[in-house]
């Protein structure tokens, strides 16, 4: 007999999308509601495998204006669960940390709520494996940049003790801490598991105690690439801790790198097989894939020239099962020939590349002012961060329009 649950956090539920995918209007519906879809199969596991709780280690909501829709939808969920008798466990994270909806839904008894105010325990005894204490706390505003772990209870002797903590670990240097605190302090605190919430990427930290991060179960866009999953903990009689991964996305980021050489349709049959592969080994039914090529010298310019002609051929190809959103070329272009080469040689002098620099520049600022404010920062947030960009853009542009010329050239030989 044994006490299980599945911990997850980071869902960020009907979280708006920033996938090239949704050029894609078959994709894009998917795509849109993945985050729904993995909720409900979450949900589904827990009633289908017998588990007794379920942990949202924060960020459910990406934001705290969450539609009534979103609500609605939660709350249909959540009765599933109470009607099985599985409790559902929920801390509120940065982003989550206002979203008071939850509070105002009519929800069952089982749904437990922490409070921002201190941390709580509630206690589960009622099932067949050994008494466990979970304890949790919300965070009451987006920034926390103490440590929350003094906040929390000391362990119940004779019980299984878990701990929900929204936190960005020691942090990473550039990024904003949340309620930071070290692995080795939450190993000291005397809790059997923690359950941990905030970065996207999974990471068991340590296994005596477990202290995990279940990263997000559900990717968004192409910088949450790679397989995603939930949690599946159990509890012995004898108080021994098992976890296992499910992986329950019904979509997969993924970045393809691979080389070719040779003919169009060399090219296109590694491809194919660089995709069916990932397809075979991902565990996801759908994959987005960002393709970055590093073509042999004759080939590279006729990719670039022509990208949505070969990203149209294998979009084709695999019809609903992969979708390549977008494709790089690398850059090492064929030194040109003839007259090609001398227009390059002049593209590529110092001082020109600094006027091509500014203009790029110019173009981002021009480009900026006509997006809505939230959005300019994709296009740097900073003066440096501005910059590189317009340099990478600006010598992306060189290769580009060289690749097109030499192009030109041949085709008049
Ligand atoms: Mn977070």
């Amino acid at each position: 007999m044994a006490f299980r649950f599945v911990h997850t956090a980071d869902i960020h539920l009907d979280s708006p999308l920033k996938s090239l995918a949704l050029r894609n209007p078959v994709l894009a519906a998917e795509v849109e509601t993945a985050t729904r879809s993995v909720f409900r199969r979450i949900v589904n596991l827990c009633l289908d495998e017998d588990i007794d709780a379920l942990l949202i280690s924060g960020d459910l909501y990406d934001g705290e204006q969450t539609s009534i829709k979103t609500a609605g939808f939660l709350s249909a969920e959540f009765r599933k669960l109470s009607e099985a008798g599985v409790f559902v466990c929920i801390i509120r994270g940065n982003h989550d940390a206002r979203a008071k909806i939850t509070e105002k839904l009519d929800l069952p008894d089982e749904v437990k709520n922490f409070s921002a105010r201190a941390a709580e325990t509630l206690i589960l005894e009622d099932h067949a494996g050994p008494k466990v204490a979970i304890n949790g706390l919300s965070f009451p505003n987006r920034h926390i940049p103490e440590s929350l772990l003094k906040k929390y209870p000391k362990p119940i002797e004779g019980a299984i003790n878990i701990g929900m903590l929204h936190t960005s670990l020691a942090g990473a240097e550039g990024h904003d801490v949340y309620a930071p605190c070290t692995v080795k302090e939450l190993v000291d605190h005397g809790y059997d598991y923690w359950a941990l919430g905030h970065i996207h990427k999974r990471q068991v930290y340590s296994e005596s105690p477990f202290v995990v991060m279940p990263g997000i179960p559900q990717g968004r866009h192409i910088n949450e690439a790679g397989p995603k999953s939930v949690t599946v903990v159990t509890i012995g009689n004898d108080k021994s801790i098992t976890t296992e991964e499910r992986f329950l996305a019904t979509t997969t980021f993924m970045r393809i790198s691979t080389s070719v050489a040779g003919t169009w349709s060399n090219a296109r049959a590694t491809l194919e097989d660089a995709l069916s592969k990932a397809l075979d080994e991902d565990c996801a039914e759908k994959v987005i894939a960002r393709l970055h090529i590093n073509a042999s010298d004759g080939l590279s310019w006729r990719l670039r020239r022509d990208s949505d002609l070969f990203l149209e051929e294998l979009n084709t190809a695999f019809g609903e099962a992969a979708w390549i959103e977008k494709i790089e070329i690398s850059q090492n272009v064929i030194a040109p020939v003839g007259p090609v080469s001398r227009i390059a040689e002049l593209m590529q002098d110092k001082n020109a590349k600094i006027a091509l620099n500014l203009e790029a520049i110019t173009m981002l600022n021009d480009l900026s002012r006509i997006l809505p404010p939230q959005a300019r920062d994709a296009l740097g947030s900073t003066e440096a961060e501005q910059a590189k960009l317009a340099e990478e853009l600006a010598s992306e542009g060189i290769a580009e329009a060289l690749a097109r010329l030499s192009a030109m050239d041949e085709e008049k030989v």
